[in-house]
C-alpha cells in the first residue's frame, strides 16, 4: 500500500524527495491543489476542508500513511484529519519544531512560513511546548511561494524576492531558521546567500524520520525491494507539477495526470 502526500503545489516535492532518498522502495500517491493554490492566504476553515477532501481522494488509493507536507494545511487541518480518517495521519510542524531544538546551538529561532502559518502560531506554539525558554522570531514571506511555484529558482528575482522577504532576521541575530513552508528548501541557496552562518532547519527529514518510525512500529514498512511506485496528480494544470517533479526528483520515474477534487 502505498503512503498519500498532500501539499498545495510543488513544495511537496521537497518532501517527497527526502522519502525518495530515505525509504525508496515505499510507493507514493501525491496530490498538489494546485487547482486552489496559495493556501497560505485563505482561511483555516477553507485549508480544513481542502485538505479533507484530498485525504478522502487518497484514501481510494488505499493508502496507509498520509503526511500532510504543507505547513500551513498541518496547522489547520492536523487533528481534523487525524480523526476523520481511518489511518495515520502526520503533519511536518511538530517534526519541525523537533528538529530546530536539536540543533547544537539554538538560542534564539527564527520561522519563515506562509501567512497561514504565521497567523495561526503554529511554530512559536509547538517549539515552546516542548521548551518555553527558548525566543521565537517569526516572519510570514508569503511572495517566495509564488517564486518557487512559478519555477523561478535560481533567478536573479529569486535572490531579490528573498532579500525582500528575510532581511529581518540580519539583525535578529538568530542561530537557527526554521523553512516552516515546505516551498522554502528549493530556496535553500538563496537564503544561505542572504543569511550566511545561520543553520536552515528543513522539516521533511525529521518527518520523514517520524514516518518510517510509525511504519516500522506497526510492522508497515514495505517488503518490496524495488523503487516503489510514484503517482503524482495536480487539482490545476499537471503540466506545472510535471516540470516541478522533473526538476526537483531528477531521473526518478512517475506518472502525472490531472484529478478533479470539487471543493466541497
Ligand atoms: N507549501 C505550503 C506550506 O508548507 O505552507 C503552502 C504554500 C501556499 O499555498 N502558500
Amino acid at each position: 500500500r502505498p503512503i498519500g502526500v498532500m501539499d498545495s503545489g510543488l513544495g511537496g516535492l521537497s518532501v517527497i524527495r527526502i522519502f525518495r532518498e530515505q525509504m525508496p522502495n515505499e510507493s507514493i500517491v501525491f496530490v498538489g491543489d494546485q487547482g486552489h493554490f496559495p493556501y497560505g492566504t485563505r482561511t483555516q476553515e477553507n485549508v480544513c476542508q481542502l485538505a479533507l477532501n484530498i485525504g478522502k481522494y487518497l484514501m481510494t488509493h488505499d493508502i496507509k500513511m498520509m503526511v500532510i507536507a504543507c505547513n500551513t494545511a498541518t496547522a489547520a487541518s492536523l487533528p481534523i484529519l487525524q480523526k476523520e480518517l481511518p489511518i495515520p495521519v502526520i503533519g511536518v510542524i511538530k517534526p519541525g519544531a523537533e528538529a530546530a531544538l536539536e540543533q547544537p546551538k539554538h538560542d534564539r529561532i527564527g520561522v519563515t512560513a506562509t501567512e497561514g502559518t504565521i497567523k495561526a502560531g503554529a511554530y512559536p506554539k509547538t517549539i515552546h511546548e516542548l521548551n518555553p525558554n527558548v525566543p521565537v522570531i517569526p516572519k510570514a514571506a508569503q511572495p517566495m511561494v509564488s517564486v518557487v511555484e512559478h519555477n523561478e529558482v535560481g533567478t536573479p528575482k529569486a535572490q531579490e524576492v528573498v532579500n525582500e522577504e528575510l532581511s529581518i532576521f540580519k539583525d535578529k541575530q538568530v542561530d537557527v531558521l526554521v523553512l516552516g513552508c515546505t516551498h522554502f528548501p528549493f530556496l535553500s541557496k538563496e537564503i544561505s546567500n542572504l543569511l550566511p552562518g545561520v543553520k536552515l532547519v528543513d522539516p521533511a527529514l525529521e518527518t520523514v524520520k517520524t514516518a518510517k518510525k510509525m511504519l516500522a512500529d506497526s510492522d508497515q514498512l514495505t517488503g518490496n525491494d524495488q523503487p516503489g511506485e510514484m503517482k503524482l496528480y495536480s487539482t490545476g494544470n499537471f503540466k506545472d507539477l510535471q516540470t516541478g517533479a522533473e526538476k526537483w526528483l531528477p531521473g526518478d520515474h512517475f506518472t502525472c495526470e490531472h484529478v478533479d477534487i470539487p471543493e466541497d
